[in-house]
């Protein structure tokens, strides 16, 4: 091989180079002409470079001049490309990734309260501010609890399947709140004031007033010479702060197994101020709640002296007060989950 034949490929792998520049846009094409032409093993000009030791003796310096100025040249040439593909694709990236600040942002949705929380975190508050605490008790609960130890006789006609929703043999969903008395009773010694407001289940019919699954409100107060008075007056007391100061409180005898007296509890019409309307069915008074004196039976169940102590028990329906405060006609849109309707509440 002569020097000029060498130098000759080395000049048209030059220009063949040149030729090939212009397709080099991106990372990837310009990798893949550095390796042809300059990788260790198979590059094209690694490969004229391993010619050298061929040519004889005094052209080979010219010829590796010529390779080594051809080898400069191609680095540099992809050096330079290498740095404007960078930033190609930096500014590329710039764009994509643009923010314009001025745009508006995504205003985040924020919750609601449900009507019934509100409710009951008011009827809450109201006790609260009269001394007394919040208990909780079990939604799945023993029948000793709800019944028994709430001198429910046996064969009582509310034990029956056909109205309490049993899981097994001696347990139930609670009927009411009121076994919460006696499992208070049971840990706490007289005085005793607290609320606990919870889930209830029956198997009532669906009507606008009525759901299988609601919300009660328990009271309980026991202290020495607590009279039918205290719990007429702390109803009172209750409704003017719930509704308005003109509410008025009225108590029908009635019949509970575990109070004694026991009475219904109703409110003059919210809506109509007690001169009879639609919501009232023209009586005047929309019923609430049951009350009464705790039984002196009860006591025997958790060691208090009946001689000693007396207290008042009521217990309420948190959907039926949420109702009436804001006038709402149907119990179920508490338990649609309708945003509509929620979302009217804050
Ligand atoms: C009781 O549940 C007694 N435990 C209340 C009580 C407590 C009396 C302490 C004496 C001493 P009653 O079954 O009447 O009572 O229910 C009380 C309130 O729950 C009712 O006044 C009503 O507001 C509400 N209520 C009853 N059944 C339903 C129902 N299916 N859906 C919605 N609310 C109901």
């Amino acid at each position: 091989m002569s020097s000029s034949d060498g130098i000759g490929r080395l000049r048209a792998l030059e220009q063949q180079f040149e030729s090939e520049c212009v397709s080099i846009v991106d990372h990837r094409s310009l990798e893949d002409t550095r390796a042809r032409y300059l990788s260790r093993k198979s590059g094209l000009l690694t490969i004229e470079l391993q010619n050298l030791g061929k040519l004889p003796k005094e052209q080979r310096a010219e010829f590796g001049r010529v390779a080594n100025q051809i080898k400069l040249k191609i680095e540099g040439a992809l050096e330079t490309l290498q740095t404007s593909i960078d930033r190609r694709e930096k500014q590329k990236t710039l764009e994509r990734e643009a923010l314009d600040v001025t745009l508006p942002g995504n205003r985040r949705r924020t919750g609601h309260r449900h009507p019934l929380t509100i409710i009951r975190k008011e009827i809450e508050d109201i006790f609260i501010s009269m001394g007394y605490t919040v208990e909780d008790g079990p939604e799945v609960e023993s029948t000793y609890y709800n019944f028994e130890a709430l001198n429910f006789p046996a064969g009582h006609p509310a034990r029956d399947p056909r109205d309490t929703f049993y899981v097994a043999d001696n347990l139930i969903l609670r009927t009411h709140t009121s076994p919460v008395q006696v499992r208070t009773m049971e840990k706490m010694q007289p005085p005793v004031r607290i609320i606990c407001p919870g889930r209830v289940f029956r198997r009532d019919a669906l009507d606008p007033t009525h759901s299988p699954m609601f919300h009660q409100v328990e009271c309980l107060l026991v202290d020495e010479g607590v009279t039918f008075a205290d719990l007429k007056g702390t109803l009172e007391r209750f409704h003017k702060e719930f509704f308005s100061e003109k509410t008025k409180t009225r108590l029908r005898p009635s019949f509970f197994p575990f109070v004694e007296p026991g009475a219904e509890v109703d409110v003059s019409c919210v809506f109509c101020d007690g001169s009879g309307c639609r919501v009232c069915k023209g009586t005047g008074w929309v019923e609430v709640m049951g009350a009464g004196m705790v039984h002196p039976n009860l006591y025997g169940f958790v060691n208090y002296d009946p001689e000693k102590y007396t207290g008042f028990a009521f217990g309420g329906g948190i959907d039926r007060y949420t109702l009436l405060k804001y006038n709402i006609n149907e119990i179920q849109l508490f338990f649609q989950n309708d945003l509509r309707f929620l979302e009217q509440f804050s």
